[in-house]
């Protein structure tokens, strides 16, 4: 899945561009949306960066810099001769905003660190699915075009950095991320600003629900499964929850299901080793990811989808053919 130069020709040829990503956009979506708008405005470009939904609150330090747009049904999409896909690869996950930008006659980037499955639709790709976010690619594209990150560029890529790897926690935290991370606060950044922004000012409800979400943990596989669930409505940070079932010595493999409108569960599944691929179980129900973070939405009531998740899950644990699938 290497790339071309044909990305990096679209970026210096292009000279309005759509910045977008999936939906409800995470600090790594995010993030790179930042420092990949920074860089092509530095290089005289227009930029415009339009998502299916704002960013979350939490990241605020990055959009009192960015004009990031939350699209909504019926808005016409400005003019422009390069869309760029980040943090995913398929444009079905920009929800509604999708089929617009299917129509335009843009040209298609994708910057992304997934494994993609299916057809390459796109004009060019900027894909490492070794890379631990795609603000990191964001950051190998600026250098390859010769530009200097400013404060807010930077901020951006610190911010995709530390939220793909939990800070600095997760197997994906390679020399490359750390040395970059080095670099970044040598611009003169506030990594202690970052953090006390994204994991310091939760509501004063916060502990009470994540509270009330632990006290759902079930155990599976002899403890090395654990599971949890939330009703529709419920106010959780999963990652929270998640990080505090890893924590359990165990446990290998935890999920968060939690009902959404509509029918649905979202499924969040975390690893913690290669030897249990969670976004093989991810794909079982549609979704996807990387082998020790994946995802679904699954139709079904909470119940039944539970089951199936706690089935699909302790299987992991007696199939013999679960092996090392590493492939991110
Ligand atoms: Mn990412």
């Amino acid at each position: 899945m290497a790339h071309d130069g044909r990305a990096l020709d679209l970026l210096r040829a292009g000279e309005r561009f759509l910045l977008t990503g999936h939906v409800r956009p995470d600090g790594d979506c995010i993030g790179a949306q930042a420092a990949l708008a920074r860089v092509l405005e530095s290089m005289g470009k227009q930029v415009f960066v339009w998502n299916p939904d704002p960013p979350e609150a939490q990241f605020d330090y990055l959009s009192r810099e960015v004009d990031y747009r939350a699209w909504k049904p019926g808005d016409a999409v400005p003019p422009h001769d390069v869309t760029v896909l980040l943090d995913c690869a398929e444009l079905s996950r920009c929800g509604d905003l999708a089929p617009v930008l299917e129509k335009h006659d843009s040209k298609k980037l994708v910057v992304d660190h997934h494994v993609h499955v299916g057809e390459e639709w796109w004009d060019a790709a900027y894909v490492d699915v070794t890379a631990s976010a795609t603000g990191l690619l964001v950051h190998r594209i600026a250098r390859e075009l010769g530009v200097a990150l400013d404060k807010t560029a930077a901020e951006g890529v610190f911010t995709s950095i530390v939220t793909d790897t939990g800070w600095f926690k997760y197997s994906n935290t390679d020399a490359e991320t750390l040395r970059v991370a080095g670099e970044l606060l040598e611009t003169g950044m506030d990594a202690s600003l970052v953090y006390q922004a994204i994991y310091q000012r939760r509501s004063r409800e916060h502990p009470q629900a994540l509270g009330r979400l632990l006290a759902t943990t079930e155990y599976h596989a002899d403890g090395r499964l654990a599971v949890v669930h939330a009703q529709r409505g419920a106010s959780v940070d999963g990652d929270d929850a998640l990080d505090v079932l890893r924590s359990v010595g165990t446990v290998e493999v935890v999920l968060f299901v939690r009902e959404v409108e509509g029918g649905r569960c979202k499924l969040s599944a975390r690893s913690k080793s290669d030897d249990h691929d969670v976004s093989a179980l991810a794909r079982e129900f549609g979704g996807g990811g990387h082998v020790r973070a994946a995802g679904a939405t699954i139709d079904g009531p909470l119940d039944e989808v539970r089951a199936k998740l706690v089935a699909a899950g302790a299987r992991m644990f007696t199939s013999t053919g679960q092996g090392t699938g590493s492939v991110g």
